[in-house]
């Protein structure tokens, strides 16, 4: 065990608070681009895994690596609370879960909406403000000159919005300066989800003001299950094989907060509402509500190119229905497939947004930001959807293309979370931080090449607090530095967990116990509980 890396964190832990505290509020001018325009993207459950500037393995997405390969890519980026709701909240605010209030995606849980927040923020500093698409936070947004929303999680195709009152479809609307919608309505949109969003972000760019600066926040539904492809791509990937990842077949020894949890491919994965197979003898509950309400929702012509790929492959299931481990492979290829079809599509409208941005000589000037509201699990321990705090659903993709006057190009190592975006937008935009936001400007990083500034934080913390809930994981916070990760899951179960990433990047084996990890498990205790402190998160549960 390495002790100078322990101890170093210990020194550093104790600089995060002067480092962060004293660049807020006196951001700095910043060094270039004024105006600065930003649009950030963000998509719902999009993995790393599934983005070829990240992997090679699956598929490729030739638009979000352009933003990557034109501009930078974050390697070691996080969420603070890798669920959808809070970890948009934590996006808005620059705050960990237990500060905005929205600790989870229960409605109990209210996100306060008249907080500060980044749009308000910038909306203060002159800026036109603009959300389409999925915010899954309660009430109505503030802050926005325009929006439309999805309620919920909104639907893949013909899906309602939310707008303000009398907002005409794609015509673009501006509410007052300074006015929130009082009156909202429900609309239904024709077509599919990704390209509607796409197409009202585009319409708003085109009527604003174009004397000010803007920052349009384009937040897509896709990836999010039940991964309903658009028609134009029902049949990429069907002849694709998607190879398993190396801990498909985990067995969860050391980890039983792993073991208990309902989101694993072969037990959890719904042949038919996640897999479409529609002539089910037996359908669950969740199978009725697909039949019913999501492909009995479709139209004519959407259901017959429906039917005419997964109809066929639905009898030939039910007729011999593979069995154990060759069920979970199969169940896994269609997860793959379906995935990766929403996917292209995702990456085609982002291509669209790039598009225009150049065609209307924006890109100059322009911060363009994609990443995901969390991780993913693409089969690794046998999973799908995210909470956990190991690797796959604490990372989150996170790519910027970024305006004149910023000269970093290519990868960013340094540990970057969710809470950053908004002390780093501020910043960008030449706007003061305000002392209570907990993120750090990431600014700096994006200057220029060569030895990366030091943030002056060696880790990170971590909070998923949806237990009871679906998919039963487990309620549980941690630390994470460069090296190590701790976590404690309470409740029902009180487990601690301690893995050697270097060792075991799989987080495989979970060392807690073991004597050889003594010191470090004491270093990293004691680290948490400093990080717990200095984020005002000692009593959170
Ligand atoms: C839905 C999904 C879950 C998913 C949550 C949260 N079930 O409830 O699988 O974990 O959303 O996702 S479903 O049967 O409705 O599809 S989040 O991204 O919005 O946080
Ligand atoms: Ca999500």
């Amino acid at each position: 065990m390495d002790s100078r890396k322990i101890l170093c964190v210990a020194g550093t832990l104790a600089a995060v608070g002067g480092v962060a505290q004293a660049q807020h509020p006196a951001a700095k001018a910043a060094p270039a681009t004024r105006p600065l325009n930003i649009v950030y993207i963000m998509s719902d459950d999009h993995a790393y895994q599934m983005i070829s500037a990240y992997d090679k393995r699956y598929i490729s997405t030739p638009n979000i690596d352009a933003i990557a390969r034109e501009g930078v890519r974050f390697t070691e980026s996080f969420v603070a609370n890798s669920i959808s709701g809070p970890s948009r909240a934590c996006m808005l605010t620059g705050k960990h879960s237990h500060m905005n209030g929205k600790i989870n995606n229960e409605t109990s849980h209210q996100f306060d909406q008249s907080q500060q927040t980044l749009p308000k923020l910038l909306r203060a500093g002159g800026y036109q403000t603009a959300m389409i698409g999925k915010i899954h936070l309660d009430g109505i947004p503030q802050g926005f000159d325009h929006w439309a929303i999805l309620p919920g999680q909104g639907d893949y195709y013909n899906p309602y919005f939310i707008v303000p009152k009398g907002m005409h479809l794609n015509k673009g609307y501006s509410l007052p300066d300074g006015q929130d919608a009082k009156e909202t309505e429900r609309v239904r949109y024709h077509g599919y989800v990704t390209n509607i969003i796409t197409d009202m972000s585009l319409d708003w760019l085109e009527q604003r003001d174009k004397t000010k600066p803007f920052a349009l926040f384009i937040h897509h539904k896709a990836a999010h299950r039940c991964w309903m492809a658009d028609t134009v791509d029902l049949n990429a990937y069907e002849d694709r094989t998607f190879p398993t990842p190396e801990t498909f077949d985990d067995d969860y020894a050391g980890r039983p907060a792993a073991a208990a949890q309902q989101m694993n491919i072969l037990k959890d994965m719904d042949i038919t509402y996640d897999l479409k197979m529609r002539t089910n003898p037996k359908p669950s509950g969740l199978g009725r509500y697909y039949i019913r309400d999501i492909y009995g929702d479709l139209q004519s012509d959407v259901k017959a190119k429906f039917d005419s790929l997964y109809e066929p492959m639905s009898r030939a299931f039910f007729a011999n229905p593979p069995q154990g481990r060759e069920l979970a492979v199969w169940k896994y290829n269609r997860y793959m497939r379906d995935y990766a079809k929403v996917i292209n599509s995702l990456d085609r409208n982002i291509g669209r947004v790039l598009q225009y941005l150049k065609e209307h000589d924006l890109l100059e000037n322009t911060l363009i930001v994609y990443t995901s509201d969390q991780g993913f699990y693409m089969g690794e321990h046998g999973w799908f959807d995210k909470r956990f705090m190991y690797e796959e659903s604490l990372r989150t993709p996170l790519v910027m293309r970024l305006p004149k006057g910023y000269d970093k190009r290519g990868d960013v190592t340094t540990m970057v979370q969710n809470i950053d975006y908004a002390p780093t937008f501020l910043d960008m935009a030449g706007l003061p931080i305000p002392e209570d936001i907990q993120g750090t400007s990431l600014r700096k990083l994006l200057l220029k090449n060569g030895k990366e500034p030091d943030l002056g934080r060696k880790a990170l913390y971590y909070h998923f607090y949806e237990y009871p809930g679906e998919h039963a994981v487990r309620r549980h916070y941690g630390i994470r530095n460069t090296r190590y990760k701790l976590m404690h899951f309470y409740g029902d179960i009180d487990k601690w967990e301690l893995y050697d990433l270097k060792k075991d990047p799989n987080e495989l084996h979970n060392v807690f116990d073991d004597p050889s990890y003594a010191k470090v498990r004491k270093q990293l205790e004691r680290d948490l509980e400093e990080l717990r402190v200095y984020y005002k998160a000692e009593n959170a549960k």
